[in-house]
Order: structure tokens, then sequence, then C-alpha cells
């Protein structure tokens, strides 16, 4: 998969490109992603980027100009008269796994980072083909969301993740919380790991898991636990679960 990233601050993506995960997917081959500067994308000789918003307010407004002449350079340069383009907004549609893996099924990705107050409205209206937020909060700009969609997305290609296992036990795949984790030591300052983890019955433990993660679900994400579909042992181990709680 290549991705490519439109953004004023192309530095800011240094750590996530080079770590971790992200890191060795980009070393074996299985995603290339480039970092294109706005700015590069101007023709005046101070380089403006931006400026004041039609009919008045605060802030500054991204030009469409060099948005849209970096987007059709990619697309030039991958002989493609279409790719899938995103604009980084908190006008967007949330965020979440299931649009991650629609993302991750394209060969090319596009994504704009605004910043300052806003992007001139053609950008999102005549260029992007989806606008993207990740939250309902405010971030001084798109390249911490756009950090995010991509650490998301590229997980998600084949061959990224060493074991396949572990996607499907990622939390949200089956739309249920993680259960809680332990490590040695069995006790650490006073606080023991609990026993069944540590009783080699592995049915028990997966009872244990399962109950933990619909717990945590009913307890914390409400939302969440009404979409899910619970077999009647769910039921049997979330009211057990309310019942020793209480
Ligand atoms: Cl995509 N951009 C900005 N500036 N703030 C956000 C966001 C995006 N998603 C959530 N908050």
């Amino acid at each position: 998969m290549r991705i490519d990233i439109l953004t004023l601050f192309p530095e800011m993506f240094a750590g996530l490109l080079s770590c971790s995960i992200m890191g060795r997917a980009r070393e074996r081959g299985l995603v290339d992603i480039r970092l294109h500067d706005i700015r590069d994308y101007t023709h005046d000789k101070h380089h403006v980027v931006d400026d004041y918003p039609y009919g008045g307010g605060a802030g500054m407004v991204l030009k469409p100009e060099p948005i849209f002449e970096a987007v059709e350079l990619v697309g030039k340069e991958l002989g493609l008269s279409a790719v899938p383009t995103i604009l980084l907004t908190p006008q967007g549609r949330l965020f979440n796994q299931e649009i991650a893996r629609e993302l991750a099924g394209y060969q090319h990705l596009i994504l704009i980072c605004g910043h300052y107050e806003g992007v001139d409205e053609r950008v999102a209206e005549h260029l992007a083909s989806d606008e993207i937020s990740i939250g309902d909060y405010v971030l001084s700009g798109g390249e911490v969301a756009a950090m995010a969609v991509v650490d998301c997305v590229v997980r998600l290609l084949p061959g990224v993740l060493g074991s396949e296992v572990s996607l499907d036990e990622d939390s949200h795949i089956e739309g249920l919380l993680e259960y809680p984790q332990y490590t040695r030591p069995p006790m650490y300052r006073g606080l023991a790991a609990p026993s069944i983890l540590l009783s080699g019955d592995h049915a028990g433990i997966a009872r244990w898991r399962r109950q933990q993660s619909l717990l945590r679900t009913a307890k914390r994400r409400p939302d969440l636990i009404e979409k899910v579909v619970l077999s009647q042992e769910d039921k049997k181990l979330l009211s057990e679960a309310f019942e020793i709680k209480s």
C-alpha cells in the first residue's frame, strides 16, 4: 500500500514512521509512506499557504491551490485519475475500526492534514472523497489525526503483524473491550495477579477473560455493549459478574 500525506509539518511524522510496527512495515516494503510539504506546491515567492477568511472572523484558512495541485501531482505520478483522498477535519465522519478496515483495502491513499482555523471548503467538496475526524475534541491540526489513521490502517495490512491471531483478539474487532492482562511477578507490592491465570486451567481462563471483557464493556462503554449480540452464556457470565461485584 502507498500512502501520500499532505501536511505543513512533515517533520511531525518522523517518530511514527521510524518506530515499532510502522518502522518494520516500511523497512519490509509492506507500506510506502510519502510526505509532501504543502508549502512546496505554492508558486509565489513567499510560499503562502493560507489567507484571511472571506466574510471575516478569527484565524487563517488554508488556500485551495497548493492542496489541489499536490493531490493532482500524486494522481499523475500513480497514473490514476482518482485516488481515495481523505481530509482530516473535526467535521469528518468519526473514525473507527470498521473505517480502518475499509481504508486498509485500498492500494493508495492520500491524506490531507488541515491546519489553522480551517481549509477552504472547495477542498472538502471537490477534491477529497472523504472527511474523517478521530474524535470529539479539537487538535491544533490534522497531523496527529493522520498519524492515528495511518497507524491503525498499516497494522491491518497483510504481513505487518507477526501473528494473525493478535488481530482477531484485538478489542473492537468483536465490539468488546479487552480483558485485563497480567505478567510476572505473581505478587507485586502486595497486589496479586488473579489466581485463575496461574492455574493452568485453560477453559477456566477463557471463561474468566470473556467475563472480564463483558463486565468492562458493560461498565465503561454501555454504548458498545448495546450493539453486541450476547450469547446465553455471555448473559450468564455478565449477570454472575454483576452479582459478585455488588
Ligand atoms: Cl481530523 N483535526 C483536528 N484539527 N482536530 C480533530 C480531528 C482532526 N479529529 C478530532 N479532532
